[in-house]
């Protein structure tokens, strides 16, 4: 069985970063070997929430791992806590990156123009450093224009305003550059993305569902990952987990009992796992 590790925290209510990341990943079949960066009571857009920091466990746990030769096909980062651990993480590529090893940074950071709680620019720079070290990088467009230190243009921003971000972030250094929550020319809401060695863009989108939710740039990058390691191509890999947040948001919006703070990704795991059928 496929490993894949995942670096984020856990927010124990508020399905973000791991208690999405575990499920979507084990649910594509792949072993998922999780580094928790903090435990938070919620993610940070509850009010009063407790964060205990686990930057001190990381080391300790990227040595031991070390000594016991694991073996990765995948890294993926999502939300990190602070500086020092943007730079343990990075640790954790050099030692365990090897020819086959996809490296996935979703910089999770900020959203309608604005960082989360705790974090600064130069936080978003050192975030745009890690993207350098990236095969893929899967920002959301707040995200690429803090990176880049760039006036952010709006979540409407139109297709060419969209391209000439990509492109910009494509020079920090990843093979592939995706700008996620898009809404495209065609009425749809999907990503645009840059191949720097093909010189390549490329899009996709799927129904444009008028609901604002929070965690779906992981439930978009867990299920990236999960596919990406079963084999599907990068672009497969994009459509099919852009088609399952699609699915998820749906699904939210329909339910007279949704949540909030979150989407109702567990009720369409059964079409992701579906879509992984090959
Ligand atoms: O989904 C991103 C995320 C992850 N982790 C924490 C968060 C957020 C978004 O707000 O607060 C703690």
């Amino acid at each position: 069985m496929k490993k894949v590790m995942s670096i984020q925290d856990i927010s124990c209510i508020g399905k973000c970063s791991l208690t999405v990341a575990l499920p979507i990943i084990s649910a594509a079949g792949i072993e998922t070997a999780i580094v928790p960066t903090a435990v938070l009571s919620t993610h940070t857009h509850f009010k009063g929430f407790t964060f205990r920091d686990l930057t001190d466990d990381m080391e300790p746990i990227r040595d031991h791992w070390k000594s016991q030769g694991f073996k990765f096909s995948a890294i993926y980062t999502g939300y990190l806590g602070s500086e020092r651990q943007i730079n343990i993480v990075q640790s954790f590529f050099d030692t365990f990156k090897e020819e086959d090893t996809m490296i996935i940074v979703d910089p999770a950071m900020a959203d309608g123009g604005e960082l989360y709680c705790g974090f600064d620019e130069h936080f978003a720079k050192e975030m745009g450093k890690l993207c350098g070290k990236a095969d893929i990088i899967l920002p959301n467009i707040s995200e690429a224009a803090l990176m880049l230190g760039e006036e952010y243009p709006g979540e409407e921003a139109d297709e060419e305003t969209i391209k000439a971000l990509v492109l910009k972030l494509s020079a920090l250094g990843a093979k592939l550059s995706v700008i996620t929550g898009v809404n495209l020319s065609d009425g749809t809401f999907g990503f645009i993305g840059y191949d720097s060695e093909k010189k390549e863009f490329f899009k996709y989108g799927t129904e444009r569902i008028p609901m604002k939710s929070h965690g779906t740039g992981d439930v978009f990058a867990s299920a990236f990952t999960g596919a990406l390691a079963n084999e599907f191509s990068v672009y497969d890999a994009l459509c099919i987990a852009a088609d399952y947040t699609s699915r998820c948001i749906k699904n939210t919006y329909n339910d007279p009992d949704k949540v909030d703070y979150a989407v109702n990704f567990e009720l369409e795991l059964p079409y992701y796992i579906s879509r992984l059928k090959k």
